[in-house]
């Protein structure tokens, strides 16, 4: 099975009314670097096709696509009086024609996936599509690609969930507003935000915008309130917000709306996070339905970045370990707000107050941790440790840990973000006899582990399958939604991470003064409401 299939579709906008980012080289540069990189070539690339109104019809109204039909018929003046309606977006002759084969590329993907014939892929598309509505165009975004590509697979195939994350620096509220009441489909975006200040300046992007109705907490929004969050606050935010609820929601299929906006050097983004995080972030997402992910390009306006992140999406996708992450440390102030912010808002539906395994194995950890050379021979059963001149393990003891919802919980909030910190160089997994972790959860530490020490993972263990398997690149087959840890469990494991947290910044979710900012974020909230309806 291969794995991967790009598209791209074509060139457009060299005229006038012209936008000055969204510009045709985003696409051609991104394609060379993929063929100077040698990915190009162990990719499948596929014919792209022009989406039918049908399809389009799935997340627009018809209205709305007459109305785009006829732009490629105006004049000059008619398209900019026909732009004007709507914000931030630039209509050109050609457009209605790429926005089609933007939308065709997406299903082909799509389809290639489902149906086994590719892993996983990614679609270099123009134009973009998470801002654009049911009845408008928006953010340079005519039709809404993976809006449309997620009620495509819903309707073809027989899926129950759709996981949607959204890394573009912009909040995708077009997503957001095609699928708010839906729990079918759970839509995760982080967005430069400063305090409503950044475009496109909607209230709805906070992140108590959390679904509504039968979709309440299928909505994740995670508010930037200052620029340059680097490395450390996305994988925070994946490590103490999305993965634990994606891992809970357990999804059939993934979407990335893969915008790079949110690397260094964009003029919009204004971030700090380097283009390899987005090999760790596809990484780590990678572990999530059997491994079936589609990528679909949104932003990304840094040539250079846009074209250094795609290499390391792509070459992730393809099965190459992701690079060394160093420096990390805990988020920052702001970004540890924001986490705070978004996991009390969503506490109802998703988070857990705590992670646990059994009581014993969170004193098995607090040993682990604080001691930091535990032998292998000791008298608990290590299920991994990291490097090994220098050891931190992380144990289970001999009666086993036969939760795997505390379990995942565990290995997300607790175990990846210490891994991450310590920046191993070689990991060994070792999974004793009776150690109660089943094969399923054992296939997903294995590959979740591979993110760290450039993949240099060492197995041992009775049952050599499993980490084999996962060590060969297998997608770590789906736990299935997970139940709630027992409440014990997440009592005696939030004790332990609050007392971990002083030495290892990534473990960090929350914080006192944290909970006081919040506080105050809420009560201007309020004040703001109270003026609005006045
Ligand atoms: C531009 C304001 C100019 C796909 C995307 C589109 C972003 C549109 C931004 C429009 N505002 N300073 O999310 O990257
Ligand atoms: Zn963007």
């Amino acid at each position: 099975m291969e794995n991967i299939y790009i598209f791209s579709t074509e060139v457009m906008w060299s005229g006038s009314p012209a936008c000055k980012i969204e510009v045709p080289e985003r696409l051609t540069v991104s394609h060379t670097a993929l063929q100077e990189e040698g990915l190009a070539e162990r990719c499948v690339s596929v014919p792209i096709r022009q989406a039918t109104d049908a399809e389009i019809l799935l997340a627009h109204s018809e209205e709305y696509l007459e109305a785009v039909k006829k732009t490629p018929h105006m004049s000059l003046d008619e398209l900019r009086t026909f732009t004007q309606q709507y914000g931030d977006v630039y209509f050109h002759p050609n457009i209605y024609h790429c926005a089609k084969l933007a939308i065709g590329a997406t299903l082909q993907l799509v389809d290639s996936v489902m149906t086994g014939k590719v892993r996983n892929g990614m679609a270099l598309v123009r134009p973009p599509g998470h801002h654009s509505q049911r009845s408008a165009a928006n953010g340079f975004c005519v039709f809404n690609n993976v809006a449309i590509a997620a009620h495509y697979a819903k309707k073809q195939y027989d899926i129950k969930r759709v996981l949607i994350v959204d890394w573009d620096v912009h909040h995708g509220q077009g997503v957001q507003f095609a699928f708010e009441d839906d729990p079918s489909v759970l839509y995760f975006s982080w967005h430069r935000y400063e305090h409503q200040g950044f475009w496109p300046n909607l209230r709805e992007s906070d992140y108590d915008s959390v679904g509504k109705e039968k979709g309440s907490g299928f909505n994740i929004n995670v508010p930037w309130n200052k620029v340059g969050m680097e490395n450390s606050d996305y994988l925070s935010v994946f490590f103490h917000v999305l993965l634990p609820i994606a891992y809970e929601f357990s999804p059939d299929l993934v979407f990335v709306c893969a915008g790079f906006d949110s690397a260094i050097g964009d003029p919009e983004g204004h971030m700090c996070a380097t283009p390899d995080i987005f090999a760790h972030l596809t990484h780590l997402l990678k572990s999530l339905a059997g491994g079936k992910l589609c990528a679909v390009l949104e932003g990304g306006y840094n040539l250079t970045s846009l074209a250094q992140s795609v290499c390391q999406t792509v070459q992730t996708l393809l099965g190459d370990p992701a690079p060394q992450t160093s420096e990390l440390n805990g988020p920052c102030e702001s970004a540890l707000e924001s986490i705070q912010c978004v996991r009390s808002a969503h506490k109802p539906y998703w988070i857990r107050n705590g992670l646990a395994l059994v009581p014993d194995v969170s004193v098995a950890m607090l040993c682990a941790a604080q001691h930091a050379r535990m032998s292998l021979t000791n008298r608990y059963t290590p299920f991994m440790t990291f490097d090994l001149d220098q050891c931190v393990c992380v144990c289970v003891p001999p009666q086993g840990c036969s939760d795997v919802a505390g379990l995942m919980q565990a290995v997300l909030c607790l175990l990846l973000p210490l891994a991450y910190e310590y920046d191993p160089g070689l990991v060994l997994l070792a999974r004793g006899p009776g150690s109660g972790v089943g094969k399923a959860a054992w296939a997903q530490i294995t590959s979740l582990l591979q993110g760290l020490a450039q993949g240099h993972t060492l197995g041992e263990e009775e049952a050599v399958g499993t980490t084999a398997a996962s060590l060969l690149g297998d997608p770590a087959p789906s736990l299935g939604p997970l139940g709630a840890p027992l409440p014990e469990d997440m009592e005696a494991m939030e004790r332990l991470r609050q007392r971990l947290q002083t030495h290892w910044g990534l473990l960090q979710n929350a914080g006192e003064q944290m909970i006081t900012a919040s506080k105050e974020t809420y009560s201007v909230t309020q004040m703001d409401n109270n003026i609005l309806e006045n």
